[in-house]
């Protein structure tokens, strides 16, 4: 009696732990594009032709394998629609009695597996360095779970950048060397682009047909769609882009959307490339002599600590963690984030680079779109939604901790020990968005007032009871108190009408 194996699109990885578990000779391979999985948040059309083309890509190589695929296209006309739908029919097709999947990344699909008629052996995902069981571990007992801690444990595990039992260098984190502005121009040309060939020209006409009412720009269409494309794209990155990836690695700029970033998210999600193979070749270049320490740490802690740290996060946390909202936040997401004129031209470049290139770096998240959000008072699931739309690397279990957690402070403080806010001088530091803006950063009231600088205050303000014992921010309690009443009134007055301008859609 043969089995079912289902690969998800983001399981596309040959040492998968549902393939090692089953029989090549008797299984089937079950893969689905499903209108349920491109749909219950209407994710990005460059995302859905990634994950189509990656999985048909990934199929016709386990068939050469010699595994035997059942694969449902989007536009097959036995489409059922769901993951579970597809399983069911395949196991009616085939006789299945039963199925071998590797934990999805999103509660919601494991407890569909959990709910399905037939029985479903969901096996641990593997490919992360960390078990559940590893990072539960690690997270008892311990009163606040910061990530750094974490992270050299991980270093410890992986033998990354160690130098017996000592980091390499003296110091286990080198960020304080990696925070410099925007340097006025870029050597780096940005990540390799891959002309769309004959399979992925035909998913971009599925896409192209099927999601038209998505936001966001399908063509120029140029992700790799297989781990060789992956691998080179890591390669070209780490020659060309490592030595200056820490250096800048928070800058931002007008004319420059990846700057010296690796573009490697998507490729790493979706299980084209393996997490400690990257690692590995990014220290290679360090030892190498190629790249310095500052750039190559900061990267590897990238990937087995933040990368790693957040996961475990989603699954401590449980199913309920989306619906966070400590700050009780409860403002509509306004228009501006589906691409409405802004005169904000940080937020109007951050969302048209997101809208062309499904892709954003993490200061651009964290501290634009994200940070206008939190000081805005957004309601966090919108702002959830929002991200795990829009970025063609965004799964619920890496997405929800980043959003949820680190961005809008919703889980209450377990993520960040504080909330990730700034003014407008942040952004003018890091960028160079505030000298073509409509705003002027330095103005703090009055019509032409940077909108973060008035709701930085607000958000402050707002929210003093449960903040102002933090001692890394009770510095700027102080500055706030120190400021004349009537300033403060005007502060506060200007940031509540831009708050009701926007809310009405006018234009902000
Ligand atoms: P680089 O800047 O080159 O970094 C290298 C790698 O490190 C990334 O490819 C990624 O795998 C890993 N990494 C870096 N930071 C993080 C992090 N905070 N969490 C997890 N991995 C990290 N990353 C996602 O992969 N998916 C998401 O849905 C996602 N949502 C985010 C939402 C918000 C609000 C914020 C602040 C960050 C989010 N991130 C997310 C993290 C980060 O922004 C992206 O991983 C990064 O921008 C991907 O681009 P890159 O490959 O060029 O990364
Ligand atoms: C994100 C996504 C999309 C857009 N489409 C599919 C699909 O059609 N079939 C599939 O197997 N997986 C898809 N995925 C990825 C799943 O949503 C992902 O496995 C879960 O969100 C868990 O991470
Ligand atoms: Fe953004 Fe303010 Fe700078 Fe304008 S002035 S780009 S709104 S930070």
């Amino acid at each position: 009696m043969s089995r079912l194996v289902l690969v998800l699109g983001d399981q596309l990885s040959p040492g998968l732990s549902a393939l090692r578990e089953a029989d090549k000779d008797n299984d089937i391979v079950v893969m689905a594009e499903v209108w349920d999985e491109a749909s219950y948040v209407k994710h990005h059309p460059k995302k859905i032709a990634f994950i189509f083309a990656a999985m048909r890509k990934f199929a016709a190589k386990l068939q050469d394998d010699g595994w035997t695929v059942a694969y449902t296209t989007l536009d097959s006309g036995y489409n059922s629609g769901s993951i579970n739908g597809e399983l069911l029919r395949q196991a009616d097709a085939h006789g299945a009695t039963e199925v071998l999947a590797t934990e999805p990344g999103e509660w919601r699909l494991i407890s569909i597996l959990e709910d399905m008629p037939i029985p479903v052996h969901q096996f641990a995902d593997d490919r992360f360095i960390a078990s559940h069981e590893t990072f539960e571990t690690w997270a008892e007992g311990r009163k606040e779970l910061r990530m750094e801690w974490f992270y050299r444990d991980m270093r410890r595990k992986t033998g990354l950048l160690m130098d017996g039992d000592q980091p390499e260098g003296g110091k286990w984190n080198y960020d304080h060397e990696n925070r410099k502005a925007a340097p006025d121009s870029i050597d780096y040309s940005g990540p390799m682009q891959f002309t769309p060939d004959e399979t992925v020209e035909e998913v971009l006409d599925l896409v192209e047909r099927r999601f038209d009412n998505h936001f966001g720009t399908l063509r120029p269409f140029w992700f790799a769609t297989d781990t060789g494309q992956a691998k080179r794209q890591l390669t070209h990155w780490i020659n060309k882009a490592l030595p200056n990836f820490g250096d800048y690695q928070d800058a931002m700029l007008n004319d420059n959307r990846f700057l010296y970033h690796s573009i490697i998210s998507f490729y790493i999600n979706a299980g084209l490339l393996d997490p400690l193979e990257v690692c590995q070749q990014v220290e290679a270049a360090y030892k190498d002599g190629h790249a310095p320490l500052n750039a190559v740490e900061g990267f590897i802690r990238q990937i087995i600590g933040w990368r790693e740290y957040m996961r475990g996060i989603y699954f401590l946390e449980g199913p309920d963690y989306t619906d966070r909202n400590a700050l009780d936040h409860n403002r509509s997401l306004p228009g501006l984030y589906w691409g409405d004129e802004t005169k904000m031209n940080c937020l109007s470049k951050s969302v048209a680079q997101t809208r062309d290139e499904a892709y954003a770096h993490h200061i651009q998240r964290l501290m634009v779109t994200g940070n206008f959000a939190l000081l805005a008072g957004i309601h966090p699931h919108e702002v959830h939604e929002w991200y795990l739309a829009v970025y063609a690397d965004a799964y619920e279990w890496v997405e929800a901790p980043n959003v949820i957690g680190m961005s809008q402070f919703a889980d209450g403080g377990i993520v960040g020990s504080k909330p990730y806010i700034s003014s407008g001088s942040y952004i003018n530091k890091m960028s160079d968005y505030c000298k073509s803006c409509a705003y002027k950063v330095s103005a703090k009231t009055g019509d032409d007032a940077c909108p973060f600088n008035l709701l930085y205050w607000h958000f402050m303000v707002r929210h003093r009871d449960r903040f102002e014992k933090n001692p890394r921010m009770a510095q700027m309690y102080g500055t706030w108190d120190r400021m004349k009443e009537d300033r403060r009134e005007t502060v506060l007055s200007e940031a509540d009408t831009f708050l009701n301008r926007m809310a009405q859609g006018a234009l902000v």
